[in-house]
């Protein structure tokens, strides 16, 4: 995989991701040192009035309308997909046979089969290939990583994490569509486990280790809503709340809990490690601290410790402004990207990988599974 001197970028999708990475391209090489240029070159949507809209404000050269002439571009050498979920599996493979790299937005596919399918053919086509699990660049997030890496927590006995959110609690709201098909199961192929929970396990398995086996409740509390594609009320087939517990590799026990119907809770990702020595906590309405408790402090001056993670030695931040000024959300796209090419840049793959994803997607199989089984389930693992 060798990076070329301009790595011209094909977008598919133009919703909330599009922007996150858009905005990723466009800053990566103002911070951080690439060892290349990225190019906007086009923007593919199926509507072209939209797709022309949002070309012209972030600076995209070229507009298409049918993801498979964007892949077949001779001028794209980078395909980013940002588009549904139903949509990630035929596109990477056919990028991947096309030669590009390939980026992909969370989750990985709609379930395993499909997420084989896409690590098997950036594989045999050996292009380079990211999923954007983007909170594992979190300065305080990866600061996390670089203290138990340093085993500054000693043997591990628990992990919890939560990711809750309260946006789909009126019976009113509708499924399917532009702005809803995170509802409609046959576009996102599950509910809060792919979408949600995915984040958590990716962020838990990076920072822990594999998870082993699981055992899991699902609830979809609105059983119908109105499709607005087909403007008949339908079942609902995804999971609107889950919650499961969860063995590691490394012998710790863990919980996991993620839904869209906690009142109060737009986006309340935290998660929290207790180790031997010390114990870690992390909240993503309060990004930039990471709350650490080391028992081998001195008694009387012992207690929970709220790291700003804003210095110049912390992850991330030297490219940033001053110690002490914040940066948020959109900059773990940038620091994805920019890992991302400096790996590539190295002869290395950034994580996570299409396979790393793949792992992740053995979990949320392994949750779905015990959930409808109602019994513990192991988790397949992924070849390294
Ligand atoms: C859902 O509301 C959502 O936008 C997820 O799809 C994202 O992955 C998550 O980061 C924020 O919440």
């Amino acid at each position: 995989m060798t990076l070329p001197k301009e790595v011209r970028i094909g977008l598919i999708g133009y919703g909330f991701m599009g922007r996150a990475h858009s905005n990723a391209f466009l800053k990566a090489g103002h911070f951080f040192p690439l060892p290349c240029r990225l190019v906007l070159k086009a923007v593919c949507g199926r509507n072209a009035d939209n797709a022309r809209a949002f070309a012209e404000r972030w600076g995209y050269e070229a507009v298409e309308t049918d993801w498979r002439a964007l892949v077949k571009r001779a001028d794209v050498d980078l395909v980013d997909i940002a588009s549904p979920n139903d949509t990630h599996a035929e596109i990477a493979v056919a990028a991947a046979e096309a030669g590009k790299m390939v980026l992909c937005e969370k989750p990985l596919a709609r379930n395993v089969a499909e997420a084989e399918r896409m690590v098997e053919a950036v594989e045999k086509a050996g292009v380079a290939n990211m999923v954007w699990y983007n909170y594992r660049r979190v300065p305080a997030v990866t600061l996390a990583k670089q203290l138990i890496d340093e085993g500054r927590l000693g043997r591990v006995f628990h992990y919890r994490a939560k990711f809750l959110q309260d946006w789909t609690i009126s019976k009113d709201l509708p499924q399917g569509g532009a702005a809803l098909w995170r509802l409609d199961v046959n576009v996102a192929g599950s509910g809060v486990t792919g979408d949600l929970l995915a984040h958590c396990i990716d962020t838990a398995m990076w920072l822990n280790g594999p998870i082993t086996q699981v055992t899991a409740m699902t609830e979809t509390f609105i059983k119908e809503r109105k499709h607005t594609l087909t403007g008949r009320v339908e079942p609902v087939g995804i999971d609107d709340a889950c919650a499961f517990l969860a063995r590691f590799a490394n012998g710790s026990l863990a919980t996991f809990e993620a839904t869209r119907y906690a009142r109060g809770h737009k986006a309340l990702y935290t998660l929290e490690i207790n180790g031997e020595h010390a114990s870690i906590f992390w909240d993503l309405h309060d990004l930039h601290r990471l709350q650490y408790f080391d028992h081998r402090d001195q008694g009387i001056v012992r207690g929970w410790r709220s790291i700003h993670v804003t210095d110049g030695d912390h992850p991330y931040m030297k490219q940033w402004w001053v110690p002490g000024l914040q940066i948020g959300y959109e900059h773990t796209f940038v620091h994805q990207i920019a890992d991302f090419l400096s790996a590539l840049a190295r002869g290395e793959q950034a994580s996570p990988t299409f396979r790393d994803a793949l792992a992740t997607e053995y979990v949320t199989d392994a949750v779905l599974r015990s959930a409808a089984s109602g019994s513990w389930e192991p988790v397949r693992q992924i070849a390294k």
